[in-house]
């Protein structure tokens, strides 16, 4: 007999339409109204990259690869994944998903979440939720923490940055830099409770390393908050310019580890921020493509659940 597991993946959300940008950014904000000027210039960076982000198409189609990953993975006889998506921002929100679960019979589910690595302020804020909901109706939830460091994940990165040096002439590999990066996230509450982040973004930058030629690799911090108070750092954006003033470096490869997804963090931050800084200085701007559904990808997690599971 087969037993019904439910999937349960959860990922940031993305604004559906134009309309659903205020509520979305307030939702963000805990429920603090954004100002016009706010909402304006989030407005104006989701028209930067064509008015939507393409992450709510994304996130679906990253469910089903995975979904399909684990029931064909031959790993799970006699059991059957079903895929629920639960998202942070928007619906169908985490709970309200875990409610549909329940109606649905699911006793049990995995949950992983679409960020590789662990922080109380990312994952663990959208495990809790998950747990809370599920903890009334008594489903049992195995969580997937992080997948940083799963070999397939680190190969897809090696992968797609040697494609990018396979352009780039051997005698200008000194002056090229690997920029491996993550969300920005407040300096006080990472440093006070020690958290694993910062350190987990270090050991995937670390493993891509041992994988492709001997290149300068720093890393930054992206997408910061404007809060008044210190966020992680350095930014990419000035981390751009002082490798640039130390090193003239002629490439910058941006590798924002930290996403899984082509979204308005990349498509904004790096591919038009970063891009501006590399103009600015004369140096030619790379970003590989992000991990989207790439089976090396879908592979990685498939691997940390089978190890947790
Ligand atoms: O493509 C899209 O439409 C959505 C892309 C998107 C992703 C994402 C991932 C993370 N965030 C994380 C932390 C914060 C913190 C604040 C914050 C604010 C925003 C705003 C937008 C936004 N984030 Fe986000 N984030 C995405 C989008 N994020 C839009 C609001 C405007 C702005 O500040 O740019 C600050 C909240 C506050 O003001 O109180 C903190 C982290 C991740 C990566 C992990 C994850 O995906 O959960 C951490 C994708």
């Amino acid at each position: 007999m087969t037993t019904k597991m439910g999937l349960l993946v959860m990922a940031y959300g993305t604004p559906y339409k134009k309309s659903d940008i205020e509520p979305y950014y307030t939702d963000i904000r805990h429920g603090r109204k954004p100002s016009q000027e706010e909402l304006d210039d989030l407005t104006q960076r989701y028209e930067a990259i064509g008015g939507l982000s393409p992450l709510a198409g994304t996130t679906e189609r990253q469910g089903e690869a995975l979904v399909l990953a684990l029931n064909d993975s031959g790993l799970y006889d006699d059991i059957e994944f079903k895929l629920y998506i639960g998202l942070k921002h928007i619906h169908p929100f985490i709970e309200d998903t875990v409610e549909r679960m329940h109606q649905d019979g699911i006793t049990e589910a995995v949950t992983v979440v679409l960020a590789p690595h662990y922080s109380r302020f990312s994952v663990a804020s959208y495990n809790k939720r998950a747990k809370e909901t599920a903890d009334l109706y008594g489903i049992t939830l195995h969580h997937v923490n992080s997948y940083f460091e799963q070999p397939k994940f680190i190969e897809y990165w090696a992968m797609r940055i040697n494609e990018v040096l396979e352009n780039i002439p051997y005698e200008e590999y000194e002056k090229t830099t690997l920029v491996v990066s993550a969300h920005s996230l407040p300096e006080k509450m990472i440093v006070e409770s020690k958290d694993p982040y910062p350190e987990q973004i270090s050991k995937t930058a670390q493993l891509i390393a041992q994988y492709i030629p001997s290149i300068n690799v720093v890393i930054g911090w992206q997408s910061a908050g404007n809060t008044g108070t210190p966020w992680l750092a350095p930014d990419v954006q000035d981390l751009t310019r002082d490798v640039y003033s130390e090193l003239e470096s002629k490439h910058f490869i941006y590798t924002p580890v930290g996403f899984v997804a082509e979204h308005l963090e990349v498509l904004y931050d790096n591919d038009y921020e970063c891009k501006v800084v590399c103009d600015e200085v004369g140096a030619v701007y790379h970003r590989p493509p992000m991990p989207d559904t790439h089976p090396l990808f879908i592979g990685a997690i498939v691997d940390e659940i089978s190890n947790i599971f």
